[in-house]
Formats: C-alpha cells, sequence, structure tokens
C-alpha cells in the first residue's frame, strides 16, 4: 500500500498569527489583541503579522507552486463578529475571497472555526467561563456556514481545547492569561458544548454534505518496547494514565468522539450536556509534535540525553506518527487527519539569498516514513497538514521561532521558499513515493 491517490497534502496556518490588519473593514477586537502586551517575546503581537489579509494572493500563489492539494486556515470570530450578534459582512467577504482563490488554485479549503482569538465583547461576560459561549459559537458557526459551505466542504470547529483552557486558564501563559485553577472544568464542559452546538450548526446550514472534525493536541505515550505488553501500557497511558488529564487526549475525546466521561469530569458533565456534546464526526483531526516513551511510567520529555530538539526545545520523536493515527483510529474509529505537524528552526536568509534549512527536510522525511508505516498497514490516513505554510507569530514566543515552509521577513513581508518547501513540493509530487 501506499498513500492513497486523493491523500490530502497540505500546510496550515491560523488567523491571528498570520492575517494581521487588526482594525481593517470592521474587525472587533479578540483577546490576543487586547490582552497579550506584556505576555508575549519583546512585547511583539500580531496587529501586522505576515499581513496575510491583505497579500494572500501571493500567499496562495506560494501555495500553488508548492503544489499543495489542502491548505487549513482558521476564521477570526472576532473579524466576523465584532461586537455580540453583529455580524460584518466584510470580515466574511475576505474568507469567501480566499477561498475562491485558493479553488482557482486548485487547492481544497480546509476551515477551523475557532484557532484560540476570542471576542473580545465574550472575554467580558466571561469568555469560555460562560456557558452562554455556546450559543454565541452556534451563531457564529452558523453565519460562517452560510456564506462559505457553497464551496467549503471541510470543517474543524476548534483548534486545540487542550492548550487555550490549561495555558489560558491555568498557567496564565496564553490568553486570557489567567490562574485560575478552578476555571478549567467550567470551560472544559463550555468548549464541549460548543463544539457540540457548532457541529449542529454545520450540519444544518451546509449547503453540500459536509465532513467535520476537530483539531485537538495532546501529544502521546508510544510504546517503550514493540511486544504486545508495551503496547497495551501505552495505549493505556495513552487514555488513562497523566494522558486523560487536561493537556491530554481522552479529557476532551472521549466525551466528544465517544460519548464517555473520564473519572475527574464526572459531576462536571451531565447526561444531558453529552446530548449535545457528542455528535457524529467525519474524522478524526489532530495536531501531533511529538510524544513520550512508556516504561511503566511516563518519561519527561526530554527522552534521553541530547535527543534531538526543534527551536523550541521540544523532542522530535518521529514514531508519534506511527503509533498516534494507529492508537486514536483503534479507540475512535474514524478516519485519521494529521491537521499539523512540524518545527520551529533556526532558520535565516543566507549569503546565496536562500533558506537552507536541512533540519526541516529531514524532520519532514523521517515523521512522514512513520506516517507512511500506519498507512502501509491499513490505518486510513486521509491527509497531511505541515504546521505552517509560513514563519508567523508564534503565540507567546512572538516572530522568534519560525515553522514555515515559506520564509517571512517582516521588514519588507518578502517571502522565500525554504528548501524544505521545494523539497514537500517533491513529496507532494510523488505522492510520497520520494520517501
Ligand atoms: C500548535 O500548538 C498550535 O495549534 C499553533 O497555533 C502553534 O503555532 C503551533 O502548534 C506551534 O507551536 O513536551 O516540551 O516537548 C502546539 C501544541 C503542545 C505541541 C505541547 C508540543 C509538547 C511540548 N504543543 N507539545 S514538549
Amino acid at each position: 500500500m501506499s498513500f492513497p491517490k486523493d491523500f490530502m497534502w497540505g500546510a496550515a496556518s491560523a488567523a491571528y498569527q498570520v492575517e494581521g490588519a487588526r482594525d481593517a473593514d470592521g474587525k472587533g477586537e479578540g483577546i490576543w489583541d487586547a490582552l497579550s502586551y506584556g505576555h508575549v517575546q519583546y512585547n511583539e503581537n500580531g496587529d501586522v503579522a505576515c499581513d496575510h489579509y491583505h497579500r494572500y494572493r501571493e500567499d496562495v500563489a506560494l501555495m500553488k507552486q508548492i503544489g499543495l492539494k489542502s491548505y487549513r486556515f482558521s476564521v477570526s470570530w472576532p473579524r466576523v463578529m465584532p461586537e455580540e450578534d453583529v455580524i460584518n459582512e466584510k470580515g466574511l467577504d475576505f474568507y469567501s475571497d480566499l477561498v475562491d482563490e485558493l479553488l482557482k488554485a486548485g487547492i481544497e479549503p480546509l476551515v477551523t472555526l475557532f484557532h484560540w482569538n476570542l471576542p473580545m465583547w465574550m472575554q467580558e461576560k466571561g469568555g469560555w467561563e460562560n456557558e452562554e459561549v455556546a450559543e454565541h459559537f452556534e451563531r457564529y458557526a452558523a453565519a460562517v456556514v452560510e456564506r462559505l459551505s457553497d464551496r467549503v466542504t471541510w470543517w474543524m470547529t476548534i483548534n486545540e481545547p487542550q492548550v487555550f483552557a490549561t495555558l489560558g486558564y491555568v498557567v496564565g501563559a496564553h490568553a486570557p492569561f489567567l490562574k485560575k485553577p478552578e476555571a478549567l472544568c467550567p470551560v472544559t464542559r463550555n468548549v464541549m458544548l460548543a463544539h457540540g452546538r457548532a457541529v449542529c450548526a454545520i450540519r444544518s446550514h451546509a449547503k453540500r454534505p459536509p465532513k467535520i472534525g476537530m483539531a485537538p493536541t495532546g501529544g502521546g505515550v508510544t510504546p517503550f518496547e514493540d511486544t504486545r505488553e508495551g503496547i497495551e501500557a501505552a495505549r493505556r497511558q495513552n487514555y488513562e494514565g497523566e494522558q486523560g488529564e487536561p493537556f491530554g487526549n481522552s479529557w476532551w475525546m472521549d466525551p466528544i468522539v465517544l460519548g464517555i466521561v473520564p473519572e475527574p469530569l464526572k459531576g462536571t458533565i451531565s447526561a444531558d450536556d453529552l446530548k449535545t456534546i457528542c455528535q457524529p464526526l467525519d474524522f478524526f483531526g489532530f495536531n501531533i509534535y511529538n510524544s513520550q516513551n512508556y516504561e511503566g511510567r511516563v518519561e519527561n520529555p526530554y527522552m534521553y540525553r541530547g535527543v534531538p530538539r526543534t527551536a523550541m526545545g521540544w523532542s522530535i520523536t518521529p514514531e508519534c506518527l506511527y503509533w498516534m493515527p494507529k492508537f486514536h483510529y483503534e479507540r475512535y474509529h474514524l478516519p485519521i487527519l494529521i491537521t499539523e505537524n512540524g518545527m520551529a528552526n533556526c532558520d535565516f536568509v543566507m549569503l546565496d539569498g536562500k533558506v537552507h534549512d536541512t533540519q526541516r527536510i529531514d524532520f519532514i522525511h523521517r515523521y512522514l516514513l512513520e506516517l507512511k508505516k500506519a498507512v502501509d498497514e491499513g490505518i486510513p490516513v486521509i491527509g497531511y497538514q505541515y504546521w505552517s505554510i509560513m514563519d508567523n507569530f508564534e503565540w507567546a514566543e512572538g516572530y522568534n521561532k519560525r515553522f514555515g515552509l515559506v520564509y517571512v521577513d517582516y521588514r519588507t513581508q518578502e517571502r522565500i521558499l525554504k528548501d524544505s518547501a521545494l523539497y514537500y513540493a517533491e513529496v507532494i509530487r510523488t505522492n510520497g513515493e520520494n520517501l
């Protein structure tokens, strides 16, 4: 076997990280616009970012040059709903034009409805702590779907609840920058209700049969040894051990996909809530960067002394792209979509004017070989989205961390295809046969 003929090779981005255009055309403020000052490296922010809002045509042309079959982007909620119950048609125009441009280039749009920049008007009402958020999210989802679903098939409701719930409400490192552990359970419940209601809104407003999923993360635990015992121990650890907690997999995805409430959430999520939360999904999307080994306990993320690491300090563990699609498929029984995978690297423009990012080429190569193993074993993997199409605003890390296939010079907004973009183009052209 090999990658399916219609495999969705792609790359991803998120609105706040690339768009800029903070106040353009009636956009409202989001929590990252309004609250991030003082929380980001060098006090940077997404006011301008890659100015993708004004340069999307050029950016889609680069995607076409790479040969992307799909592009995952997010819609900015505050751009579309600048105030409570107010729809900003001009905000929707931008996404509609982007979708047209992608389709003209033969690129399938994959749309995420929420990638972390909650509207400030919602934050003022308590943000994700207020259960009203679910009905607002539903209305927003309906407006986006009304406008785009004549051309868009693929939808993801929410990106990485693990990260914005824990970093946003417990650790205080992401917006809204709170250290309020008691908020975690209500936030969890409201995020799940919002997801469920959005799924229903997508289904009822879609003008063509939609494919609906989500983009959680949750890391992963891989077997310390490839024996039955090692595999089952890792599986247990992924869903019942530490990984069953708020940063892990099953905390979110067991209620959402299986309708099962993990022990620590009993008392938070009622049987009635589950009727809203647990909606049929068409695929299991997830963002994955690395994993840990299981050896009777969870190893620390350092894995072993001298483990290769990215510029984020994250260990490089390609085997996560074999084991996690397999484990998730065996638990959730849905086709697998890798909604993000990639690395930050110390990229700069070299004397010859090019960006030679050999490490990233090797990273993509190794990770995709593992994904191919899963495909070869018959795990239904329908696509892979490299994070990110271009360098962008890396949240609390600002612009210092570069994940892109395309290099961005933020002084001039010049774009340069990195060597890895050319390599990935070859992977796509050969449908993975060159790996
Ligand atoms: C994603 O989050 C986001 O969706 C995206 O917006 C962001 O730009 C991108 O990734 C890059 O950061 O245990 O120290 O090895 C990433 C979520 C969670 C991935 C923690 C890496 C393990 C770090 N991350 N995880 S470590």
